[in-house]
């Protein structure tokens, strides 16, 4: 009897040990957060704010902030703040080209703000710090081990007294260990809990511009309301990158790529210096809570004389099979950022395509990405702007809708620098193949 009942404990043991496994293996895991990278125009400088995860409050925060070739040194203070109450933690960043790290607290759970002050310019990019939800299911699995456990060192007690009751906690290991097992292995056809089911309306965009004049840096002055309700829109999304990103074409046909601060709920500004006389046409794109990703369109007339505006342009763009460079027809166009393989991703991707026509009626305002893979050590999420190891060419695939003139801009990074390449492509009509 007492021989049976050890190798019923060495069984119990052995199973309790390969489900343990495949349960650790398998887990969903509640979500616990993640780093989020937001891009933020502040004042005269272009820079990636990354707020690394936290698990649990209170908690050191660490938080990188990348500054781009071409923004100004200088000092940055960055605060936690909860929201409408005073900072928690301060820190100084020195800013140079390249990423900086500062250090801060959280001490709740719960909605907060990171603040960044130049001393001219504030932003304030909301974030949370997520407390851990255990599943369900994750519950079951581990108070059946448990369980499990418990009735086990109770046999092998009984069993050593040759009891005759030692049955009992016998079949309680069988019986909690099949509720541990059943839980871990139904785990993956129970649903987790939706968080996110509502789907917001529209947001209305209202730019202004006071006392814009070429050759001086301005604030635009971006608007956002609910187009239902009118009221501030706070709802805002960090989209491939940004809460908010407003791109600008000159009169002469350069792109400008901003990235407006949250200034306060719906307040979002960014400065801006034009170059030249004439029309401004932009297109502000941005996702709200279940409302998928929206292109808002404004413009903003600007007088004064032309300055510096030449279009400089960081290497060439290929159509492969230019002849097909026709309406409804995927092509695809690679740029050429020249040098060696060292790109860098800018927003969270290795090349940007920003395409407005056709002119003069920009009816398509189209944002192309090149995807990065995620690298072996970032556990699946994408790259940070630090990995250098892009290749120099860059693919996109694009469907011209219409033929007509179009401007376009490639974008990508490299040496902490944004480079751009402007290219201008003439679409033909689609050939008529039914003649
Ligand atoms: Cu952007």
């Amino acid at each position: 009897m007492g021989k049976g009942i050890r190798r019923l404990a060495v069984v119990g043991l052995v199973l309790v040990g390969l489900v343990g496994v495949s349960g650790v293996a398998r887990a969903d895991g509640a979500p616990v957060g993640a780093d989020v990278a937001v891009a933020q125009t502040l004042g005269p400088r272009e820079l990636t704010v990354t707020i690394r995860r936290t698990d649990g409050a209170p908690a050191p925060l660490h938080v990188d902030i990348v500054s781009h070739v071409g923004d100004p040194v200088g000092i940055l203070r960055v605060r936690t703040v909860p929201p409408g109450s005073r900072p928690t933690s301060e820190a100084t960043a020195a800013l140079t080209t390249g990423a900086t790290g500062v250090d801060l607290t959280v001490d709740r759970f719960g909605a907060w703000e990171l603040e960044l002050d130049d001393g001219t310019n504030t932003a304030r990019i909301p974030f949370t710090v997520p407390q851990r939800v255990v599943p369900a299911w994750e519950r079951v699995v581990y108070g059946g081990f448990v369980a499990t456990g418990a009735f086990l060192l109770v046999a092998l007690v009984f069993a050593a007294r040759g009891g005759r009751f030692v049955l009992v906690p016998a079949g309680g290991v069988v019986v909690s260990l099949s509720v541990a097992v059943t839980a871990a292995l139904l785990s993956s056809t129970i649903p987790p809990p939706t968080t996110q089911n509502v789907a917001r309306p529209p947001v209305s965009l209202v730019v202004s511009a006071n006392g814009l004049t070429t050759g001086h840096p301005t604030n635009l002055v971006l608007s956002l309301t609910d187009s239902a309700t009118g009221l501030p829109v706070d709802d805002l999304l960090v989209n491939h990158g940004a809460l908010v990103h407003l791109m600008v074409m000159t009169p002469t046909g350069d792109l400008v790529h901003l990235h407006p601060v949250r200034v306060a709920p719906g307040d979002y500004r960014v400065q801006f210096t034009p170059t030249a006389s004439g029309t401004y046409p932009m297109a502000a794109e941005l996702a709200r809570v279940g409302g998928g990703t929206q292109l808002v369109r404004a413009e903003v007339q600007i007088t004064g004389t032309t300055v510096d505006s030449k279009r400089k342009s960081d290497g060439t763009v290929e159509a492969v099979e230019a002849d097909a460079l026709t309406a409804g027809n995927p092509v695809t166009l690679t740029a050429d950022f020249t040098g060696p393989d060292n790109l860098q991703p800018w927003l969270g991707m290795r090349g940007h395509l920003i395409i407005v026509g056709p002119l003069p009626s920009q009816a398509v305002w189209a944002h192309v990405h090149a995807m990065t893979t995620p690298t072996v050590n970032s556990l699946g999420s994408q790259p940070d702007e630090t990995v250098a190891a892009y290749p120099a060419k860059v693919p996109f695939t694009f469907t011209f809708p219409e033929p007509g003139r179009y401007h376009a801009w490639f974008q990508s990074e490299r040496g902490f620098e944004i480079l751009t390449i402007p290219v201008t492509f003439d679409v033909g009509a689609a050939h008529d193949t039914t003649r």
